[in-house]
């Protein structure tokens, strides 16, 4: 397999300016017709034109209407090269057979249920027609479909519909025109048995645009809410961003095949059906909140993605990241901000640091890639989102608004890269960005360490801050980042002191916020060493240091449980709150595992129960804010944070722990589920799902307590529940108890829920994470359950991601979750290479167990590198992880 380069980018030399695509459906094959216009970039070139093209049978080739004979070009596995092509501008004439119905990838035009359905990104095309297949390429696009009209009444592609009409012999077809240029990336169509939900938005420029929500006749019930998201997401970009919709027709489709979580081709955004459908009784608070946030992030990209582009793949996060930004922004307006900045770390920590300190540890513009599909990672998105948060951190929101206007303003209708974007933030501002380049090309997560000093005769405050990025493949030696610190001083009042003035690097700067002294200070350390040192500070304070966690670093600090208590307490910056939680969280648990380690007793910290009780019965507190301040920290995050990760003592750990705060705190928690139970119908908006939140947190730490009366209540609960995010959190507190009543509930719930394929996804991934000793047979015996199906993604994610997500079965001293894993990943790669090389990421931090769980691991990934046609996907993952 061939690496590819970001520095070996050359721009084409040839453009393609028009593309008309025209497709005859068929149950066989699929012809499909491409007229490409073509012109050369520098006037009189000559060299040869290479189109990608996989999976493809070429049936006729025409340059200038004359048919080419067999030496004017070459066609192997991936390429037709035109030696000698014209000079000058000429249109090129493709005719290609495919096979959809054998398209088990999932990538280029397939079917899902019937239907078909295209996805593209990022090197899809190629597989439908011969092309130029990257994202510099923009052209304007015409696609002509024609299928039969029984089995295939709706036809879609991108743009507007300009001609639709019979033809002899049931078929019909359609003509849509797309007038913005594109990327062949966001090229889609759809053809099949839908049926839509309809609704309006008026832009506030008064374009009224027709929205249209795509299912199958029976689950259009279920797509209100998809409905409210997108005219949400559509107003908020225009009243924060000043961004308004293009075209008169916004189309979504859900299928329930889909590799990814859904796709944002131009006006034809297809979603995996998992993202799209909801009802109180089939989809929990969390999916209504992912449907928010995504319906919003694949709407956001018509502008940050579609209208500006990726010059090459490598720029992937400046779409990526960019627009993850802009949906956190999005639903934490529509919500909670604190929470939503929680919940956002929170993944960040469990999942993009453990990648970041792994073997495939890449920088948010990676340097190389064998498959593209493997670099669309929680670097590349959240890190992503990070580096964009940071740039508004440093200018403002309003300094913010300004280098997104200027971006639009150079952009519109280009391909660009991540420094562009940089750019425009710069200089819309006049910023002084120092050394913030850097965050695009160093990959590892920066450590800062923060020493404080405070001086009682000169009443200044002293933080000392050093930072290391650690080694990562490739990449040994590092540069100091720029790292923006949001920071405020509490008082002994739990009050935020003025901050006036800070004395650094031989200057003294004031900090004011408009002529008034600031609570809160951002500050730029850019250095591998450097002091800040605060004038006027009449006590000495306890600091809040990386308010909202204004930069993605893991810190140290010299901050005593005390300070950290009192942060807990009182800070005003409610992310350091929770924050502060979670760092005596962590020690809590670091500290009980080597105890565990040690074979010594487990005692629970009195001081850290009387927290967690303070934060519980605060009713000044928003309940969804209690829910996230009560949750210890997930056993991957504790993990990262060991030399050698013992996935058993720290199962074993926090399960003591939060089954020592369920018996002490069983009085507060049962109150807790009472007094939040339903009283009316499901709404998702902030106070019932808070309560929800909370209620269901609490009913997990009571069912931790696996006795006879706990049972009985979260039976009443699954019993009694209306809405599918309490009943299943009854069910997920049941389910950590074995015996009858387990397996009976389990049973009632597949009964009960059988017909509908999205809740029995969630069946699968609870039984699937189940930590019950040997639970990698119960999986085996689920994969030849009649509601399984290895060629559907979202149930290998469910039943065979779930059962890798959980430590302790998966890392099976026996080696048994290996083998498991092992097995299945090279099955599933004959079938489709995407899922499983995400499959095979799970092997990924193999280094980081035992010597006994190292040697089984690698085994594994052995076989998995030895077996026959394996893809690139699964050989990049694979060979990068026994590197
Ligand atoms: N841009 C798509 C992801 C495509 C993944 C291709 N393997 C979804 C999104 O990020 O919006
Ligand atoms: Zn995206």
């Amino acid at each position: 397999p061939k690496e590819i380069f970001l520095k070996n980018y050359k721009e084409p030399d040839y453009f393609f300016e028009k593309v008309d695509l025209n497709f005859q459906l068929g149950e066989e094959t699929t012809l499909v017709f491409s007229k490409i216009f073509v012109s050369p970039r520098v006037e009189g070139c000559s060299a040869p034109l290479v189109l990608d093209g996989v999976d493809l049978k070429l049936i006729s080739l025409k340059v200038n209407g004359e048919e080419l004979k067999g030496d004017d070009f070459h066609v192997d596995s991936r390429h037709l090269t035109l030696s000698s092509p014209p000079s000058g501008k000429y249109t090129l004439e493709i005719v290609t057979e495919i096979c959809p119905q054998k398209n088990t990838s999932l990538e280029g035009l397939y079917k899902s249920s019937g239907n078909f359905c295209t996805q593209c990104e990022a090197e899809g095309f190629r597989k439908i027609t011969f092309y130029q297949d990257r994202p510099d390429i923009m052209a304007k696009y015409t696609c002509r479909i024609e299928g039969d009209k029984s089995l295939y009444p709706v036809l879609l592609s991108n743009g507007n519909l300009i001609e639709q009409g019979d033809l002899e012999g049931g078929k019909h077809f359609a003509v849509w025109e797309d007038p913005f240029v594109k990327p062949c990336y966001l090229f889609a169509l759809v053809a099949g048995q839908l049926e839509s939900r309809d609704d309006t938005f008026i832009t506030r420029s008064g374009r009224k645009v027709l929205l249209r929500i795509w299912t199958p006749a029976q689950d259009l019930p279920k797509t209100a809410h998809a409905m409210y998201s997108l005219k949400a997401a559509m107003k908020w970009d225009e009243d924060v961003f000043g961004l308004e919709y293009d075209l008169d027709l916004f189309n979504v489709v859900a299928v329930p095949d889909f590799n990814m979580g859904a796709m944002e081709n131009k006006s034809l955004n297809i979603f995996n059906s998992k993202l799209v459908l909801a009802s109180p009784e089939t989809a929990t608070d969390a999916d209504y909140a992912a449907i928010l946030g995504v319906i919003g992030h694949e709407y956001f990209h018509n502008w940050t993605g579609n209208r500006v582009t990726c010059r090459d793949w490598f720029q992937l996060s400046l779409k990526e990241g960019l627009t993850v930004f802009r949906d956190q922004e999005f639903s934490s307006d529509m919500g909670s901000r604190p929470v939503k900045r929680i919940a956002d770390v929170s993944k960040l920590r469990s999942y993009q640091f453990p990648q970041d300190a792994g073997p495939m540890a890449h920088p948010v513009r990676p340097h190389s890639y064998i498959k593209m599909d493997n670099f669309y990672t929680v670097t590349v998105y959240e890190k992503g989102a990070e580096v964009v948060r940071m740039y508004k951190t440093l200018l403002g929101a309003s300094g913010f608004r300004k280098g997104m206007d200027l971006y639009f303003k150079r952009h519109d209708g280009q391909a660009v890269t991540c420094e562009d974007f940089f750019a425009a933030m710069r200089d819309a501002n006049g910023a002084d960005f120092s050394n913030f380049l850097l965050w695009y090309s160093q990959a590892g997560t920066p450590r800062l360490n923060v020493v404080s000093n405070y001086n009682t005769e000169a009443k200044t405050y002293s933080l000392k801050f050093s930072q290391e990025v650690p080694p990562t493949p490739g990449q040994p030696v590092k540069e100091p980042m720029f790292i923006p610190v949001a920071l405020g001083l509490l008082g002994s009042d739990g009050k935020d002191m003025p901050l006036s003035s800070v004395y650094h690097d031989g200057a003294l700067e004031s900090i004011s916020n408009n002529g008034q002294p600031a609570h809160t200070t951002v500050l730029r350390v850019t250095k591998k060493e450097e002091v800040f040192v605060f004038n006027d500070i009449p006590e000495r304070p306890v600091p809040s240091i990386l308010r909202g966690y204004s930069a993605p670093v893991r810190m140290d600090s010299d901050l005593t449980d005390a300070d950290l208590y009192f942060l807990l307490a009182n800070d005003s910056d409610e992310f350091n709150r929770w924050e502060a939680g979670q760092v005596l969280a962590r020690t809590l648990i670091l500290t009980l595992v080597s105890d565990y380690q040690q074979n010594k007793p487990l005692v629970l910290n009195p001081q850290f129960l009387n927290g967690v009780k303070s934060i519980l019965c605060d009713s000044s507190l928003d309940k969804e804010f209690i829910a996230k301040a009560i949750t210890l920290p997930g056993e991957g995050e504790i993990m990262d944070m060991m030399e050698v990760a013992d996935p058993d003592a720290v199962h074993a750990v926090r399960s003591f722990i939060r089954k020592q705060l369920a018996f002490e705190l069983e009085d507060e928690l049962h109150n807790t589920v009472k007094n939040n139970r339903s009283s009316e119908k499901y709404e998702f908006d902030h106070q019932n799902l808070s309560r929800r939140a909370l209620k269901n947190t609490a009913l997990a730490y009571l069912g931790s307590l696996e006795d006879a009366e706990m049972t009985e209540l979260a039976l009443h609960e699954y019993r009694t529940s209306t809405n599918l995010t309490e009943q299943f959190a009854a069910l997920v507190a049941l389910d950590q108890i074995p015996g009858k009543v387990r397996d009976e509930v389990l049973a009632d719930f597949y009964n009960k829920w059988q017909h509908e394929y999205l809740v029995i996804n969630k069946w699968f991934a609870l039984q699937a994470m189940s930590n019950v000793p040997g639970n990698v047979e119960n999986v085996r015996k689920l994969l030849d359950h009649p509601a399984f199906d290895l060629r559907n993604p979202n149930k290998v994610y469910s039943l065979i991601g779930g059962f890798c997500g959980s430590p302790v079965n998966f890392h099976a001293k026996d080696g048994s979750g290996y083998k498991f894993l092992g097995e299945l990943a090279v099955q599933l790669d004959k079938i489709n290479p995407q899922v499983a090389s995400r499959m095979v990421s799970a092997f990924s931090r193999w280094k980081r167990y035992d010597e006994t769980r190292q040697n089984l691991a690698k085994a594994q990934l052995e076989m998995i590198l030895a077996a026959n046609g394996l893809s690139e996907n699964v050989f990049e993952i694979a060979s990068k992880s026994l590197a």
